[in-house]
């Protein structure tokens, strides 16, 4: 098997440019770039499947070109966007260009002969003066064509800067430049990403006829029910554990569907052919052990973050199942409840009918008294079933913190102030 061939049966390939360049430069070495704004301090799981893709060119002897975009990011791409770009300040992109460089090569072999490229298309970019750019460049790019490309037709009735207007002339340089000066001679990118790509390799084409280059995107990770793919209630999965801790980015992989989990398994583990059907067959046989799940999430979790975190992951999980969350440390408990719906009280005591009430975890009284009697309430780990029970601070974690539990999975965490 190629990575072509690789790649099609992970279901990677939403469209290459030219299919017959890209098996002629598979049978070479191929410099293979993907570029990020550092819109964010972060990555998140919306990224992650391009940065696997890298791993998976480097691991068939290719060499992955992290771009990080500190000049791009000055501007800011359109693409998928219906309103224009809140322009972020230097020192932010900066500090956002480092952080997403460790996370990119976290999943990237680093001592290896094909070890990653990175670069960051500020380098050239702050270089060009205007004059240099109108001339040698915006050339190059006929107005009714780029008006014509998706991105902008679609924000010509809502409105689009001049400024974003010119970002695919930007990231096409970027190919040319990097070509020129490396021989990168692929990029790769998400579906939104088609019409930059293509914008690049038609300028390279106009400089250098001969070139052998080619793009291909990715597609958009969907959902079995429809719903979009890397969002919570809590918001956005990150990479970075200070924002998403790593039992919460566990937790996430570990809830997708049967429907969903092999699919998953293809595009974000390295696991191969046979791996993936045992683990089908599972999901057919004994869909409740759900194997194919946990191993999912496990290989993505020791991928992001580390094994370490995996085993503190899985603890947390166990103790959560059960309901028994009393060992549990106060920074695991702030941690593991991040996100999850938060409200505070100034009584050090209360009744536990009117705590319940008072915090919103219940809509009414008469629900509280329900829930209470119906032994469906445990606050930090004890199942409360008196409605006389009096809730204290003092009993709290860190005499801080109440972590209620409704039912089987709702979880609340009570602050005292
Ligand atoms: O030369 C380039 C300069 C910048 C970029 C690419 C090439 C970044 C690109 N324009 C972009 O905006 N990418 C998004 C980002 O940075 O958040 C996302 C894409 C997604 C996937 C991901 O980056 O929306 O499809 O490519 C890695």
């Amino acid at each position: 098997m190629n990575i072509i061939d690789e790649l099609e049966w992970r279901g990677l390939i939403h469209s290459i440019t030219d299919r017959e360049k890209l098996e002629t430069i598979v049978n070479m070495q191929i410099k293979v770039y993907l570029g990020i704004d550092p819109t964010a301090d972060s990555m998140h799981i919306g990224h992650l499947l391009p940065v696997i893709m890298l791993r998976r060119f480097q691991d068939y002897g290719h060499i992955p070109v992290p771009l990080m975009g500190g000049g791009t990011g000055q501007i800011g791409d359109p693409s998928g966007r219906s309103t224009e770009r809140q322009l972020l300040d230097y020192s932010t992109i900066e500090r956002n260009v480092s952080k997403i460089q460790k996370q990119v090569e976290k999943v990237l072999l680093t001592d290896v002969d094909n070890e990653p490229l990175f670069l960051n298309n500020n380098e050239w970019g702050s270089k060009i003066s205007m004059f240099e750019f109108l001339r040698d460049y915006g050339k190059f790019f006929n107005v009714s064509y780029m008006l014509a490309k998706d991105i902008v037709a679609s924000r010509l009735d809502t409105g689009i800067s001049f400024t974003e207007f010119s970002y695919s002339i930007l990231q096409a340089l970027d190919w040319l430049k990097m070509y020129e000066m490396y021989g990168v001679n692929m990029q790769i990118g998400g579906s939104d990403q088609w019409g930059n790509i293509t914008s690049g390799l038609e300028l390279i084409r106009k400089k250098y006829p001969e070139a052998i280059c080619a793009g291909l995107t990715i597609p958009l990770v969907t959902k079995s029910d429809g719903t979009k793919f890397g969002k919570t209630a809590g918001g956005a999965i990150w990479l970075d554990p200070e924002k998403t801790s790593p039992y919460e980015f566990y937790q996430f992989f570990l809830n997708t569907t049967d429907d969903d989990v092999i699919n998953y398994l293809k595009i974000f583990t390295f696991l191969n052919q046979d791996e993936i059907r045992e683990l089908e067959k599972e999901v057919e046989e004994r869909p409740h052990e759900r194997k194919a799940q946990k191993e999912l999430a496990k290989n993505v979790t020791i991928l992001v973050h580390s094994e370490e975190e995996y085993q503190r992951a899985l603890e947390i999980s166990h103790a959560l199942f059960s309901g028994d969350i009393k060992d549990l440390k106060i920074d695991e408990i702030k941690d593991t409840f991040k996100g999850v719906s938060e409200s505070s009280i100034n009584a050090s005591e209360m009744n536990v009918v009117d705590f319940l009430v008072d915090t919103k975890i219940c809509k009414s009284k008469r629900e509280a008294r329900e829930f209470v009697s119906g032994n469906s309430i445990t606050i930090n780990g004890d199942r409360i079933n008196d409605v006389d029970f009096i809730v204290k601070k003092e009993d709290a974690f860190n005499e801080e913190i109440a972590i209620v539990r409704r039912g089987k999975k709702n979880y609340f965490k009570v602050i005292f102030n």
